[in-house]
């Protein structure tokens, strides 16, 4: 889950932080989510300073470190070690992180996995204290080193290349398109994130190629094992999570697919090229004019409830959605090309 940190001047640093802010994410109270939030914006701006540093003061002229943050940053330095890891480190926190490895678990089934007396995979296989996995879980657990292991980008662009080619002979004017990471430009990409729609100039759309584009690619055994269908495949709109392959004798990898109405196109690659701190940014800042943005598209007149801001009380306006550009320019937000959209 974590990312490399490409050999920064305080690398066993940001390991050792890294390493804490994992530990907080197996917790479920708001408190250790938001030190997991600022562990996450802390870490991003230490990575980025360009020497070794070397007195407390200094840390704290990084943004994001606090008092406590650079205690810690200090003792990693002088020390080589953090002692806070080790009494965070309990058994339930350790067994809880194992569990949520397992893709789609939570915290609240590892915690309740954890309090049936289960400790390992195996237990969980074996249904240890009346455990029942569902397929997915199942699947997760099958493949639990090849699921959580990153790629690299080199082969995210083979995977990709043949599905390209497989959805192209089902409609050559496709628009497909390869988001997430491999489009930030990342060495490594945790999954594989395909957009697909079609121009509907010639009165035709994209309805329905959704299906037999995950058919074929079963066919073809690049697909392996579904983890998330949709419910229609009629509608326009479609989200699918799965499980791929390059060829048989290699590893399995995530794979996302997204449909989207032809006129959203340029809403849904903002959104799904990311990454997440910067679409963050991007939708606080719609928020402030007045906007609401979201993977559809840049809407005006959206009026929420009071007591509670995310809830909305009406659509609002589409004031922009083809394109990228046009959302960056209503926000007036410089252009930025997808590798540079990163915290
Ligand atoms: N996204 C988001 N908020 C989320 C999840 C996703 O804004 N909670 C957006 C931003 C992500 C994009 O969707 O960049 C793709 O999601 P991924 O989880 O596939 O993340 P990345 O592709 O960025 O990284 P990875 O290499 O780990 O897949
Ligand atoms: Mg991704
Ligand atoms: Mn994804």
């Amino acid at each position: 889950t974590s990312r490399p940190s490409d050999g920064c001047a305080n690398e066993d640093v940001v390991d050792k932080l890294e390493q804490l802010m994992e530990l907080h994410k197996a917790k479920p109270s708001t408190d250790d989510q938001w030190r997991v939030m600022s562990y996450g914006k802390a870490i991003s701006a230490l990575r980025q300073f360009p020497h070794r540093l070397t007195s407390y003061e200094q840390a704290r002229t990084i943004r994001g470190v606090g008092d406590k943050t650079a205690q810690k940053i200090m003792e990693i330095i002088k020390t080589g070690d953090l002692r806070r890891l080790d009494y965070e480190k309990t058994e339930d926190v350790e067994t809880i992180t194992l569990f949520q490895g397992i893709y789609g678990v939570g915290h609240s089934t590892a915690r309740m996995w954890y309090n049936r007396g289960c400790r390992t995979l195996q237990d969980l296989k074996e249904g240890k204290g009346g455990v029942r996995l569902t397929y997915v879980q199942r699947i997760g657990i099958q493949h639990y080193e090849d699921i959580n292991s990153r790629m690299p980008r080199a082969e995210a662009a083979e995977i990709f290349e043949k599905v390209r080619v497989i959805a192209h002979s089902i409609d050559p004017k496709l628009f497909v398109e390869i988001m997430g990471s491999y489009r930030r430009g990342k060495a490594d990409c945790g999954d594989i994130d395909i957009l697909v729609t079609r121009p509907t100039d010639d009165g035709k759309t994209h309805r329905g190629v959704l299906r037999r584009l995950l058919s074929e690619l079963h066919v073809q055994g690049v697909l392996t094992e579904d983890l998330c269908l949709p419910d229609d495949f009629n509608d326009l709109e479609l989200v699918y999570r799965g499980l791929c392959r390059k060829d048989a004798h290699s590893a399995r990898r995530r794979i996302d697919f997204l449909t989207v109405p032809y006129e959203s196109r340029g809403a849904a690659l903002l959104y799904y090229t990311g990454d997440d701190i910067f679409n963050r940014s991007m939708r606080l800042k719609a928020n402030v004019m007045g906007y609401a943005l979201n993977q559809r598209g840049l809407f005006a007149g959206v009026i929420r409830n009071p007591s509670d801001k995310r809830q909305k009380l009406n659509d609002g306006t589409l004031i922009a959605s083809e394109t990228e550009r046009e959302i960056f320019d209503i926000l007036g937000v410089p252009w930025q090309e997808p590798h540079e959209r990163v915290r």
